[in-house]
């Protein structure tokens, strides 16, 4: 089916559930589920779940035993399947007695729930992933042999999005890099593309990572603060360890604070080796295009947000899922010659702080991921997945990037603790598609029952099982080696810190470069060591002078030399986010209304028409009242006391709503204020605060005089039409440009 048109039939299944007339909606009376009374059977489990299993956990290859083992039957039983009669009562002598410790029901249940926590990952705790579905267009056909890459071919995937620095319950719209993390279950094996919304990393070499987390997480005695950036440590690092300077000029452009995960990039970082059917090899990076294009909030807006809405990114993700507006991302490559010097344009492709802009190597776009199903279980899924570099099909090679090196060591490490032993790869979200017949035997959790009495090889007894694959397995690329010294050093590129940070300042419009100067300003102005922030700025003068100016300005410190002479680079255009239209799917439309003339409101003509044109573009409207409930025909979905404007990304008023009565007496007393002329002070907070963040604001009818009150009328941005739908239009032109941008 046409993806627009799926998009606007699952959005329509939406409206409908919406309106008033559905059983089980506000007003209508009819309740839609029935409290059950009768047993019935679960949900069964997920179809890609049971495969590729071939062996019960009984070991019964017969096809008797079903193979899951959660949720079977209609009853409550213990863990042993013994039917339970009563789960609410410990067994005790006596209705007043003490309990009895042979109630194995209560020690059973209460055991369980004691260890249901497991550690959360020492990086990228907090996360949300989805499920989806890869398709190629078979234009890396002639670049590698791995076969979910030819035309047509279809894959499934489960991706998680995480920030990297908070914990797992720390909040979603702080400033941060963006784990994006990709497993594809391909016929030939896993391939897990563990990237991040940002091509660079702070470190060279993996033998830092600790240094730089140990800096960036919160300070060991008092374990604040959480999941930032702007205090002492982080500054203090990252300023004596110039190489992360790159990394963190993009935490500080409005890349370190995204709209929402479906709105971001994502990049492979390192150089991976990709290689065909001839054995010819090039070196690549991987890219993530959103179809949506690339947003972000404002500052302000992310730290309301981080108040309002601390899982705005993740409810974001599950509710756009499923309201049909599935999320995309055409998958990219950035190929170059596999040359003995494993450079490109005299950028060092194995230097993973620096990025080969996309003007001297375009992104060729190989296929499309669309995410189109949330998990059925948090933790069962986004929690125990455990992605690896080192999962790789035939045809994808890693490279000597000493970063993605020390990778390939650290995360099977950190998951045999995380996931308590080593056969977490048998986990439901973690098995491979492909068929596995590998000779790793028990441990703890142990899930196969495995047969035959020879795993090893070679092996005579079990008829000389598993054969080693002959044409189609991973054949490592045969890359030569130098002949070098052995020792604890990088090649001299590598001590180019600047040079790309200059590069990727001069690529951003004024309005970014305004924010970037505003965050560096934000987070060191949270430090309190002098020594700290007179080090970042002197790092700040080798990057550019109006950006050290500005900041120290800001800082209220002078304004110290460079000790470097300025890079000389041309910027990469392509690094902005601005100057593009975009689709406006699944974009959040607030429409404010009154009460019904019955209660002394102006009512609701023509909102109900504009809805379902919100809906018609594939957006999402929300109708904000004063009250919840119904307003005239019209489900209320916000009232005044829950909207925030963060939540929105337009703002379209119909209405003028008046402060209650009541509170409008009490005004009167103070100020002598006329009360019918006085707007509801939280429909002009929601207006305020919309313009604040350069969102589109539109008015038709009464609403007009809200804009007036708010005094925004007639600025950038802020539209008014004979109607709703001549409004709407303005504003959804407004909406493709994501933000007004001249109110900055
Ligand atoms: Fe990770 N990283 N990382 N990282 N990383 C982990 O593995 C590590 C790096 C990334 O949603 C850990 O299972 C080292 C770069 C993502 O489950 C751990 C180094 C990039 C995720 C680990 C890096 C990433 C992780 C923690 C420096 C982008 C979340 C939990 C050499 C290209 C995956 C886990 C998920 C997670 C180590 C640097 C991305 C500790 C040693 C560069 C998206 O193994």
């Amino acid at each position: 089916m046409d993806p627009v048109r799926k998009v606007k039939d699952a959005v329509e299944k939406v409206a409908e559930a919406l309106t008033p007339d559905v059983p089980g909606s506000p007003g209508s009376g009819t309740p839609t589920v029935a409290e059950p009374t009768e047993p019935h059977d679960p949900l069964p489990p997920k179809s890609e779940q049971g495969t590729p299993e071939t062996r019960t956990p009984t070991g019964d290859t017969t096809g008797a035993t079903p193979v899951s083992h959660g949720q079977r039957g209609t009853f409550l039983t213990t863990a042993q399947g013994t039917r339970l009669r009563d789960t609410d009562h410990s067994l005790k002598a006596g209705p007043r007695g003490p309990v009895l410790l042979q109630d194995h029901h209560l020690r059973e249940k209460i055991m369980h729930f004691d260890h249901e926590r497991i550690p959360e990952r020492v990086v990228h705790a907090r996360g949300a992933g989805a499920h989806g579905v890869f398709t190629a267009y078979g234009s890396a056909e002639p670049l590698t042999r791995a076969g979910f890459l030819k035309k047509g071919r279809k894959t499934k995937v489960f991706v998680r999005f995480s920030t990297v620095l908070g914990s797992r319950g720390s909040a979603d719209a702080v400033r941060d890099t963006r784990g994006f993390a990709t497993k594809f279950y391909t016929d030939e094996g896993t391939f897990d593309l563990v990237g991040n919304n940002m091509p660079v990393f702070f470190i060279q070499d993996a033998i830092k990572f600790p240094d730089i987390i140990h800096a960036a997480k919160w300070h060991p005695d008092r374990e604040i603060p959480q999941a930032q950036s702007a205090h002492d440590t982080f500054w203090d690092f990252v300023s004596l360890h110039t190489e992360a300077q790159h990394h963190t000029i993009w935490n500080m452009s409005d890349r370190g604070i995204p709209r929402s995960y479906r709105m971001m990039e994502g990049f492979g970082v390192h150089t991976f080796r990709l290689v065909n059917d001839a054995g010819e090899t090039v070196l690549v990076k991987f890219h993530w295009k959103p179809t949506l294009g690339v947003h972000s909030l404002t500052w302000e807006e992310a730290q309301l947000t981080n108040g309002v809405d601390p899982d705005f990114h993740r409810r974001d993700l599950y509710d756009a899922i499923e309201a049909g507006a599935f999320p995309e991302w055409e998958l990219g490559l950035q190929a170059f010659p596999d040359t003995p010097e494993e450079t490109f344009a005299d950028i060092d492709l194995l230097d993973p702080t620096k990025l080969v802009p996309e003007e001297l190597a375009p992104v060729q776009a190989v296929g499309k991921l669309v995410l189109n199903r949330v998990p059925t279980n948090f933790f069962a899924e986004s929690e125990q997945v455990a992605f690896h570099l080192g999962h790789l099909p035939p045809g994808i090679d890693v490279t000597n990037d000493p970063l993605l090196q020390g990778r390939l060591f650290s995360y099977l490490d950190t998951q045999l603790t995380r996931l308590a032993g080593p056969n977490f790869g048998q986990i439901p979200i973690n098995r491979p598609h492909a068929p596995v017949n590998d000779m790793l035997r028990d441990g703890f959790h142990q899930q196969a029952v495995h047969g035959g009495v020879a795993p090893y090889r070679p092996n005579s007894l079990d008829g000389g099982n598993p054969f080693e694959a002959t044409g189609d397995g991973f054949v490592d690329v045969p890359v030569t080696v130098a002949e070098a010294p052995k020792i604890r050093a990088n090649p001299v590129s590598f001590d180019d810190h600047f040079s790309q940070v200059r590069l990727f300042w001069l690529s951003m419009s004024p309005v970014e470069r305004e924010h970037i100067i505003n965050a560096y300003t934000f987070e060191l102005g949270k430090c309190y060591e002098q020594a700290v922030k007179e080090r970042q700025l002197r790092c700040l003068a080798n990057i550019d002078p109006v950006l050290c100016a500005e900041v120290a300005a800001g800082l209220g410190l002078p304004v110290p030399e460079p000790t470097l002479p300025l890079a000389d680079v041309a910027p990469s255009p392509a690094l902005s986010q601005l100057g593009n239209r975009w689709p406006v799917d699944g974009r959040l439309v607030g429409i404010v209304v009154d009460a019904e003339p019955a209660n002394g409101g102006a009512g609701t003509d023509g909102v109900d028409a504009v809805r379902r044109e919100v809906f018609a573009a594939g957006m999402v409207p929300l109708v904000i009242a004063p009250h919840g409930g119904t307003v005239g025909d019209l489900v209320v979905q916000r009232s005044f006391a829950t909207a925030r404007s963060v939540e929105f990304d337009a703002l379209l008023l119909a209405a003028a709503p008046a402060l209650a009565q009541d509170a409008v007496a009490g005004r009167d007393a103070k100020v002598g204020a006329p009360g019918a002329d006085v707007v509801d002070p939280r429909v002009l907070l929601l207006v305020e605060e919309c313009w604040r963040h350069a969102k589109a604001i539109g008015a038709w009818g009464a609403g007009v005089t809200v804009l007036e009150r708010a005094g925004v009328a007639d600025t950038p941005g802020v539209v008014t039409g004979r109607s709703g739908s001549e409004t709407l239009a303005a504003v959804s032109a407004l909406l493709a440009n994501h933000r007004a941008w001249e109110r900055f």
